[in-house]
């Protein structure tokens, strides 16, 4: 009983550490909501620049469907990484895809969502395997 609490109490000391960074704590922010870290094959969204605060990750499945963001997200979102190997993922402002799109391919890390869609993101849609913006 006493060796699995230390081996948890380490595991998630580590898990601290890994998701902490220096610039980021200077700033402020909330330990707990630091991870700037997106796992490959998805789409990762966060409600602050720099890949800061609440993080939101997006998978592969539904591709080629618009799929409206809820709760919090909803008109949240200032930055995102594109760690897709090979698919294009867009954004619109309007729900289901409506009012203006932004699109950005596979490898994209964009620490500031740009003028008019900061904070105004209300639905995505994963592109097919192979496909550019
Ligand atoms: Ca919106």
């Amino acid at each position: 009983m006493r060796n699995r609490y230390r081996a948890a109490l380490a595991a998630s000391a580590a898990l601290a550490v890994g998701g902490l960074s220096a610039s980021a704590l200077s700033h402020g922010q909330e330990v707990g909501t630091l991870d700037t870290s997106c796992p490959s094959g998805n789409t990762c969204v966060w409600k602050g620049t720099n890949w800061t605060g609440e993080k939101k990750v997006i998978g592969n499945s539904p591709e080629g469907v618009w799929v409206n963001l809820t709760g919090t997200f909803d008109n949240n979102i200032e930055s995102l990484k594109n760690h897709f190997s090979n698919r294009s993922i867009r954004f619109a402002q309007g729900y289901n895809g409506t009012n203006s799109v932004v699109c950005w391919n596979a490898g994209a890390e964009v620490s500031n969502v740009h003028f008019p869609f900061t904070n105004t993101i209300s639905s995505y849609k994963v592109g097919q395997a192979g496909g550019n913006c």
